[in-house]
């Protein structure tokens, strides 16, 4: 709770689909493309979500959650020139193409730390909270899941006179991801603060020989930080993502780096230019009377093999009711001593870090996508909280309710052969229905608009 204005910060985590499965889709995503072709269990991944959803409510915080999208997405194969009915589209679908199958059968948009940046309106110039949904250029499978999730924003976020949910970044070369690349530096939630906007490239840079290509342009960047009126007064920082941490698998930066108030737990190489952006970083917040708590794990205790294998830094850092902070944390850091041992570090030193949780979200987890991945973090005041549409603000009615319509709708068990299967369509609109009737999200899916 900030003692400024009572904001609190809500986090909208996304509900894995019916179709969540390993197509191995993501370039430069190791733990992706090493469970490739591998059996998922998309009920136990929904099931893994929620229960890390319930345990946030338990700590006594708000939490919010995003509905899964349509896949596999029929409107896209028939833009690709499959015909028919919808099973007959899937199954022409799978023989002729089924990379492309397992394209529009992802998942992905479980990984709402994806779906858009978000700028809280103590930092904007016009006072209004502004989201720009990512257009998430990268990748076919991701891109697909833009126009939904606009949707879905317009749904929460359609009060004009406090949200404005602009167009994702229009222009497809300059690549943006959202707030995975994004980081937010205040003394407490509701007061002004820097945001840091992390690039891999300019759209323009001439692609590297070998390594992995970045998805985050500096175009983007910019575009997203100036639509939201952060510039005046300092309020917004561009900097380079480092060209190491990206080779070695950190395809997003928020596997090397997550913020929360004044802290910063980050890699010693996770930025290209590590010392002049913390001068950058600490004049910024300096400017705005405070200072940042800067936690680094350094590259000999810590190298970035183990940060990219732990996803140590794709952690939650909260505030809870009490002010302290909170590390909500994947399995996987326990399991990878010298990570482990420097969340202990951190909790032994007097800093703002007093508490680790650790979560099982391994079905996510296989798939590259850690506990910040599955959330999207919104600042909220009192009089915004209340504004929002739908209903999807979570309470323990309504996770058991969605648990409900995960045990009776998901597959414990899908193969990539699976996707071929056409009841797969029926069964992920079904599952679509049940879960808008819980949220009361209006007709934000292509199935439920025709
Ligand atoms: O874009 N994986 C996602 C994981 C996203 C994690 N998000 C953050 N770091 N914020 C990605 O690489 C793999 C899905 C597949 O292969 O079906 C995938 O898209």
């Amino acid at each position: 709770m900030s003692a400024a204005s009572g904001a609190v910060e809500v986090n909208f985590d996304g509900l894995v689909g019916p179709t969540h499965n390993y197509g191995g889709l993501a370039h430069g995503n190791l733990a992706a493309a090493a469970n490739e072709g591998k059996v998922s269990n998309p009920r136990e991944a929904a099931l893994q979500g929620l229960s890390k959803m319930r345990s946030l409510l338990r700590m006594g915080l708000v939490q919010g959650v995003l509905p899964p999208q349509e896949r596999p997405h029929v409107p896209s194969l028939r833009k690709m020139g499959f015909g028919g009915t919808d099973e007959q589209v899937i199954t022409i679908a799978a023989r002729a193409n089924p990379t492309l199958l397992a394209n529009a059968s992802s998942a992905s948009s479980m990984w709402t730390a994806n779906a858009a940046t978000v700028s809280p309106s103590a930092d904007t110039s016009d006072g209004k909270l502004h989201l720009t949904p990512a257009n998430l250029s990268a990748h076919f499978h991701r891109s697909l899941e833009v126009p939904t999730t606009t949707r879905v924003l317009r749904a929460i976020f359609a009060d004009a006179s406090k949200f404005t949910v602009h167009d994702a970044v229009p222009f497809h070369t300059f690549g943006d991801e959202g707030a995975a690349n994004h980081c937010r530096l205040a003394p407490s939630h509701g007061e002004r603060g820097v945001e840091v906007f992390v690039y891999g490239k300019s759209a323009f840079a001439k692609d590297e020989q070998g390594g992995f290509a970045a998805r985050q342009s500096h175009e983007a960047c910019h575009i997203v930080a100036s639509q939201h009126q952060l510039w005046s007064g300092g309020g917004a920082i561009l900097t380079q993502q480092s060209r190491a941490a990206i080779h070695a698998g950190a395809f997003h930066n928020d596997v090397v780096a997550v913020s929360n108030g004044p802290a910063l737990l980050f890699h010693g190489q996770a930025f290209e230019q590590r010392d002049a952006f913390l001068d950058g970083l600490k004049r910024a917040c300096g400017a705005k009377g405070f200072d940042p708590v800067l936690l680094e794990a350094p590259a000999d205790e810590l190298t970035l093999d183990e940060a990219v294998k732990s996803y140590l830094f794709n952690s939650q850092i909260l505030t809870l009711p009490s002010g302290a902070m909170a590390l909500v944390l994947p399995h996987e850091v326990e399991e990878t001593p010298r990570a482990k041992a420097f969340v202990d570090k951190v909790l032994a030193t007097n800093g703002p870090l007093r508490e680790a949780h650790y979560f099982d979200l391994r079905q996510s987890m296989r798939n590259g996508g850690g506990p910040a991945c599955l959330r999207l973090r919104v600042v909220l005041t009192p009089e915004e909280l209340a504004a929002l549409g739908a209903s999807v603000i979570l309470d323990d009615a309504k996770i058991d309710a969605l648990e409900a319509v995960v045990r009776q709708t998901y597959r414990d068990r899908l193969a990539p052969a699976d996707l071929a299967d056409p009841a797969l369509v029926g069964e992920c609109r079904q599952a679509l229905d049940a879960i808008g009737q819980v949220l009361k999200l209006g007709s934000v899916h292509d199935f439920q608009r025709v």
